[in-house]
């Protein structure tokens, strides 16, 4: 796999009939960026009329990136619901028209065509059923479900009544559930009794119900049958939401939300410690996601719009529900993967539902370009018009192939550079603005002024051709707002290290040209199939086992998942390192996180490479990791620096 950095910058410009029809073309983007950046209040009030407002904003910004006193406001006197906004205010001009077009795992089983008049009843009966059990405005509701409509049934009914959801990925353990039901104090969880995807059931329930001897008893759980499969049940504790669903009544009045009052949680990882609830808010989030998916994707009335992410993560939250739904758009939502029941799928769906945007992860590229290009090429993929990517750097290699396998030379491929934290695209090319370059994120959105800066004096560097950590100026709408409970260390993460800026924890190269391009996290923040993880996780998770006296985990190139695991373990004196023991780790971290977070490999390290002062060098675990021994730097500051030579040996030879 080579890197964006090693490959021939081509440039592919956009072509006059695609930049003719965009809702913006190079022209057209100088002067809104120029006009966003220069008077930002007149350019997001101007845009804040995306949404309707139930009292309309008088005052746009109020933020202030001082240490000590960090706020950020947009529209803060207006008021608006969220949901109204996704369906409501839709109905009477396309009441009919298809919001969610649901493709199960099974191809067999029949898609669902669900309406705008159709969600918003299904949304005020799972309105109507949470306030019936308890919840009101403010209350957080988690919700753990599969890739089934009852997902967006359930963020657009928190949203409607004012409760704040928060989404738990449903690969992620009972454990992580449990950290993560009990770090906002929910009052709900939502869940189904079984995930099926890619032919196979999670046991959802199950989960939830080991995730629910850890929380208050007071913790409800709502269960969505979506394949019958056998549960244990609690009266009193569990609600059966089919059956209350045919009683719930189909109206429920949406809720009065101050423009910052928060819409949802989603917990995410850092460079040390546990994950951190990112808290985004009404009014700013549902301005920027709406305008973003519109104009990123260049959607048009009319389209279909394919995002392949999870609504557990944050890409499903703004580009499958919120932005498409405020744009009333047809949104399509994809219970399975992309290679059940074969590699052809992401394909067939395609022309079954004649997608015109279709958006997706590296990672999965990768894994098709893999099995060849008659999977691709077998299906009608005419309708397609724009190709996005989003979650790591995609490489030459795979870009080439989405280009011209997938399309045909002919669609244009947003690499959508964004965080958790943002809300939403902060740096991609536009369709009908940008020249492509394969791997980079090329220009800022609007209202974006990115910065490089020298990583130890924290200085702006000037000019083109130049590399360093990536920070952004300003603040837009869609910014999160601060940690769940934790606004110190909202503070702390992202606005100390570098004064006056948003600290991305990306390193980043603005070309000759002045396009930029990520390098990938500065932090010990790895990216494992466009997932998020904090080394430091994995490291608690493993030494958490009773056999491991000490643990270091870093990230090394992996062919498909981009980054894969690598963990050096120390074991405790009276322990043996064996087959048995690497398999038991493997699936200890599965239990304690996720499959997800399942290590690619495991060295066993009788000691590791640390400094005087005890800090362990992960340059040295990480060029070791990627069998890169000649590098190695300075080890003569370490404290033994035989177990250098030591781990060099034995590295593991996969
Ligand atoms: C949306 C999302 C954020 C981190 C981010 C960066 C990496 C995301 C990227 C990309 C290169 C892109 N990342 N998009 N790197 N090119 N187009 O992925 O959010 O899960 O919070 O991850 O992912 O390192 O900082 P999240």
């Amino acid at each position: 796999m080579t890197t964006a950095a090693q490959a021939d910058a081509k440039v592919y410009p956009p072509s006059a009939e695609i930049s003719a029809r965009a809702h913006v073309d190079a022209k057209k983007y100088g002067e809104m960026y120029t006009a966003s950046i220069n008077d930002p209040v007149a350019f997001w009030g101007e845009q804040g009329k995306r949404v309707d407002w139930i009292k309309p904003y008088t005052q746009v910004k109020d933020v202030s990136y001082d240490l000590g006193s960090v706020g950020i406001n947009w529209y803060a006197d207006g008021t608006l619901n969220v949901s109204a906004n996704c369906l409501d205010r839709h109905l009477n001009t396309r009441g009919d028209q298809t919001a969610i077009i649901w493709e199960p795992d099974d191809p067999n089983e029949p898609a669902q065509h669900i309406t705008y008049a159709e969600l918003h009843r299904r949304t005020c009966r799972m309105a109507n059923i949470l306030v019936s059990m308890g919840v009101r405005k403010g209350d957080r509701v988690v919700i753990y479900l599969p890739m089934i409509p009852e997902a967006a049934y359930a963020m657009l009914a928190c949203a409607r009544i004012g409760a704040i959801h928060s989404i738990v990925f449903a690969g992620f353990s009972p454990d992580a559930l449990a950290a993560r039901v009990n770090g906002c104090d929910a009052k709900v969880l939502i869940t189904a009794d079984e995930a099926p995807r890619g032919g196979r059931k999670t046991p959802l329930k199950s989960n939830a119900d080991a995730a629910l001897l850890h929380c208050k008893d007071t913790v409800k759980c709502l269960v969505v049958k979506r394949t019958n499969g056998q549960t244990t049940w609690i009266d009193g504790r569990d609600y059966d939401y089919n059956e209350m669903a045919l009683e719930a009544d189909d109206y429920c009045a949406p809720a009065e939300m101050d423009a910052e009052d928060p819409l949802f949680i989603l917990y995410t990882s850092g460079s040390t410690g546990q994950p951190k609830g990112v808290v985004h808010t009404t009014g700013g989030y549902l301005v920027y996601a709406a305008m973003t998916h519109e104009i990123t994707f260049d959607y048009h009335e009319g389209d279909v719009y394919w995002c392949t992410a999870d609504v557990g993560w944050v890409t499903g939250h703004s580009y499958i529900v919120y932005g498409p739904l405020a744009n009333g758009a047809t949104t399509l939502m994809f219970e399975g993967v992309p290679t059940y029941p074969d590699a052809s799928r992401f394909w067939q769906v395609c022309e079954k539902h004649k997608v015109n945007q279709f958006y997706t992860a590296p990672t999965a590229l990768r894994a098709l370009m893999g099995q060849g290009n008659e999977w691709v090429e077998k299906c009608d993929l005419s309708d397609l018009r724009t190709l996005g990517t989003v979650g790591e750097p995609i490489n030459p290699e795979a870009w080439n192939w989405y280009n011209d396998v997938v399309g045909g030379g002919r669609c244009p491929i947003v690499d959508t550079w964004w965080q958790t934290e943002t809300g939403g695209h902060l740096m991609t090319p536009l369709p009908g603005a940008h020249a492509m370059k394969p791997g980079s994120a090329m220009k800022p959105f609007f209202g974006i002024q990115p910065v490089v800066l020298d990583p130890q004096s924290g200085v702006e560097i000037d000019g083109n051709g130049v590399e360093g950590v990536l920070c952004i100026k300003d603040s837009w709408p869609g910014q999160m707002r601060t940690v769940w409970g934790d606004h110190e260390r909202f503070e702390k993460t992202y606005f100390s290290d570098y004064k006056g800026y948003y600290f991305t924890g990306d390193g980043c190269r603005r070309d000759e040209d002045g396009d930029y391009w990520i390098t990938g996290r500065v932090d010990d923040v790895i990216n494992v199939s466009g997932h998020r993880m904090g080394t430091a996780e994995v490291e608690s998770a493993l030494v958490a086992h009773a056999a491991v006296a000490e643990a270091a985990v870093v990230g090394y190139p992996h062919d498909i998942k981009g980054q894969g695991i690598y963990c050096y373990v120390t074991l405790m004196n009276d322990r043996e390192p064996s087959d048995e023991l690497v398999k038991e780790l493997r699936t200890w971290v599965r239990t304690e996180i996720g499959p997800i977070a399942s290590p690619d490999v495991i060295q066993w390290a009788p000691g590791l490479p640390k400094t005087r002062s005890g800090k362990i060098m992960r340059r040295i675990l990480r060029k070791i990791a990627e069998n890169d021994f000649g590098s190695l730097g300075d080890t003569s500051t370490l404290a033994d620096p035989s177990v250098v030579d030591n781990l060099i040996e034995n590295r593991a030879s996969k």
